[in-house]
């Protein structure tokens, strides 16, 4: 499918989903959170996809909801035209992993759109922060309940009402991201780590999405509950006999997702 303010691009069973706004340093119009949620329920459902990497440019991942797009609206629009929500619902349904990789500014739903992947690798040169506060409103997909989660109350509240931005080596310390690389290395690491899930059992990645996930839904007892029943539930699957075979065996597993 031909995309506007997108580029997708398969290879290796990974694909790369770029923001491609460059005019508007990857602002996220209705018409780009339209493409990106079909793009990924796309990639969810296309066998050759084992794994995601959402990308922006150098300058920007992207600098939050599209604020030209934004501006004239009323309550009575946002309310019933479910401002992003249907998009947001349909992206978080993928479930499959998604990386994000992120170069330059992640603001506002750019930030909250890194967040909603499953982890988040970024340059040196990396700005995170929910700026909302200077246009009147507050986050609106995830920035004071996601944040929270990743880097506490105390960070999430300082960014949430000073609009400060956070920078790639507060976000690592702080827990926002996994990695930390150069600027010029930042794609390659990304897609190494795609590649390297992509290798994994697709089963077992799945269900590992959905197990760290519980963890935010639940309580600790249900959570390890539902942990364990998981585990014991990948017992019925050929790609654990592979894998504990291929360990005994010392060789590399060949997962054939059944
Ligand atoms: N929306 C629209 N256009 C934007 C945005 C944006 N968010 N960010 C940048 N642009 C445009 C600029 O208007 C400019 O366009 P032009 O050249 O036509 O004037 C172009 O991108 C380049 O931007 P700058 O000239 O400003 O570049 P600088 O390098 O000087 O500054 C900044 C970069 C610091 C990133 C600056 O552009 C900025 O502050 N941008 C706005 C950041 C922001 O406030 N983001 C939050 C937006 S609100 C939001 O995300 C809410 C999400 C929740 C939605 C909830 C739905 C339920």
């Amino acid at each position: 499918m031909a995309y506007k303010t997108i580029l997708v691009e398969i290879a290796d069973h990974v694909a790369l989903i770029r923001l491609n706004r460059p005019e508007a340093l990857n602002a996220l119009s209705g018409e780009l959170i339209g493409e990106l949620a079909a793009a990924v329920s796309a990639a969810d459902a296309d066998p050759a996809v084992r794994c995601l990497v959402l990308t922006g440019s150098e300058k920007a991942f992207a600098a939050g909801a599209d604020i030209r797009e934004m501006a004239a609206k009323s309550y009575v629009d946002v309310l019933t035209g479910d401002l992003f929500g249907p998009q947001i619902d349909q992206i978080n349904r993928c479930r499959k992993p998604i990386i994000a990789a992120v170069a330059g500014y992640a603001l506002g739903g750019g930030c909250e759109l890194a967040m909603m992947c499953d982890f988040i690798i970024c340059a040196e040169n990396a700005k995170f922060g929910q700026p909302e506060i200077n246009l009147g409103v507050i986050a609106g997909i995830g920035g004071t309940q996601r944040l929270t989660r990743l880097v506490g109350k105390s960070k999430a509240m300082d960014m949430n009402l000073t609009g400060r931005f956070m920078d790639a080596a507060e976000a690592e310390r702080s827990g926002l991201v996994s990695r930390v690389v150069p600027l010029d290395k930042l794609l390659d690491e990304a897609m190494g780590a795609a590649r390297k899930i992509a290798a994994k059992s697709a089963i077992a990645a799945m269900v590992a999405k959905e197990a760290v996930n519980r963890s935010y839904e639940t309580t600790l007892r249900e959570g390890l509950l539902f942990e364990r029943r998981a585990f014991h539930a990948l017992f019925a699957t050929e790609d654990q006999k592979e894998g504990m075979s291929a360990f005994a065996e010392k060789r590399e597993a060949q997962f054939r997702d059944r």
